[in-house]
């Protein structure tokens, strides 16, 4: 009996699932060795690892570069982002790629500022509803209110606020780089928005200024109590307590450490003597920590972000699938993009930074 072509093609669609299924392994097995420590299982591993697989295809086939702000899931940060990083961390892997896309897993206001540095690359959000309670606290005419009743005084806007908002003000900054841009300007009074522990903890720490702020706050960094860290603190004497910026400065003299993510990570780098830590932020932090120091405890009691945990695996890879991925791509009017980038540009060189975009 001969061969029929719906033999071959039964057997070349077997050959393929054979292909198909060890490759996924090999994944797997990847994945397992960078997640176990984050509590994930080989069979989590096993069932995201087709996801993986195919976003790294799509990524390597579109010249396309991902990167996740810490808080994201350990899925994310580690199987597929090329950087985890703070938000300006974020800016100067995009500035320095030459990827021609830039997929941000983040939330969409650190996405709109990747594409306010790099306005030529293509840059995406897997979810652009993923907003921010800190940017939902100030609107455009709360600006110009601000501006009117206090004529001359220049505002700074913290990275998380929308693009608009950036465009009507003077500089952007991160909880990298605010001190830095207030201690460069010559002005004795400042108007900060819309993070209210921040703006507090900048007036306490700037004798010689006046930090004027705005109400915003954060829902994950507001949750935190003295009440709780003292606690804590009687549970776990010998851990260091690190909060974020966003966290309310009267927490502070409970803790070794105020700032960003970035001066959270520095801390636990430098203090190798040091084996437990309670991170008070959001819980994606902690859970890259447990994976780069399988030996130390980062004590659980974070607080999850609802709008960075929109960004998922599934929304990434829908991102880079070439016949959506217009519905993902972050745009502005050529007016917002002008007024926004003014004030990057404006904020890079009074920092005397010698990078002014991609
Ligand atoms: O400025 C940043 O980087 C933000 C928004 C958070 C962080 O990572 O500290």
């Amino acid at each position: 009996m001969g061969f029929t072509s719906e033999h071959f093609t039964s057997e070349q669609q077997l050959h393929n699932e054979v292909n198909r299924n060890r490759l996924y392994e090999q994944e797997t097995n990847r994945l397992f060795d960078l997640l176990a420590n984050a509590g994930y299982q080989y069979e989590d591993c096993s069932t995201i690892a087709p996801l993986t697989s195919k976003i790294n295809r799509f990524k390597e086939e579109q010249n396309a570069l991902i990167l996740a702000h810490h808080y994201m899931t350990p899925d994310i940060t580690f199987g597929i982002a090329d950087y985890a990083e703070d938000a300006l961390g974020l800016i100067r892997r995009a500035e320095e790629s030459s990827a021609d896309t830039i997929v941000m897993c983040s939330v969409a206001s650190l996405a709109e500022c990747v594409k306010i540095s790099c306005p030529d690359k293509k840059v995406l959000c897997p979810e652009k509803l993923a907003g921010c309670s800190v940017s939902d606290s100030i609107t455009v005419d709360d600006v110009y209110r601000l501006k009117e009743k206090y004529p001359g005084v220049p505002t700074i806007a913290y990275v998380t606020t929308s693009a608009a908002v950036k465009a009507v003000s003077d500089y952007i900054v991160t909880s990298a780089n605010v001190r830095d841009l207030i201690q460069a300007l010559p002005d004795k009074q400042v108007i900060f928005y819309p993070d209210h522990s921040i703006s507090s903890s900048l007036n306490a720490e700037f004798s010689d200024k006046e930090i004027i702020g705005w109400n915003g706050t954060c829902v994950v960094h507001d949750n935190y109590s003295v009440d709780q860290v003292m606690h804590f603190r009687q549970q776990h004497p010998d851990a260091h307590v690190l909060f974020h910026s966003e966290v309310n400065p009267d927490l502070y003299l409970h803790g070794e450490l105020h700032g960003g993510t970035k001066a959270m990570l520095e801390y636990v780098d430098k203090h190798p003597e040091v084996n437990s830590f309670f991170m008070v932020t959001e819980c994606g932090l902690s859970d890259q920590l447990r994976t780069k120091y399988p030996e130390k405890k980062f004590i659980g009691t974070c607080s999850l972000c609802p709008f960075m945990k929109m960004i998922s695996l599934d929304n990434t890879l829908l991102s880079l699938d070439e016949k959506n991925s217009w519905k993902y791509e972050i745009n502005f009017s050529s007016r917002v993009l002008e007024g926004a980038r003014n004030a990057y540009l404006k904020t890079e060189y009074v920092l005397g930074s010698k990078r002014h975009g991609c």
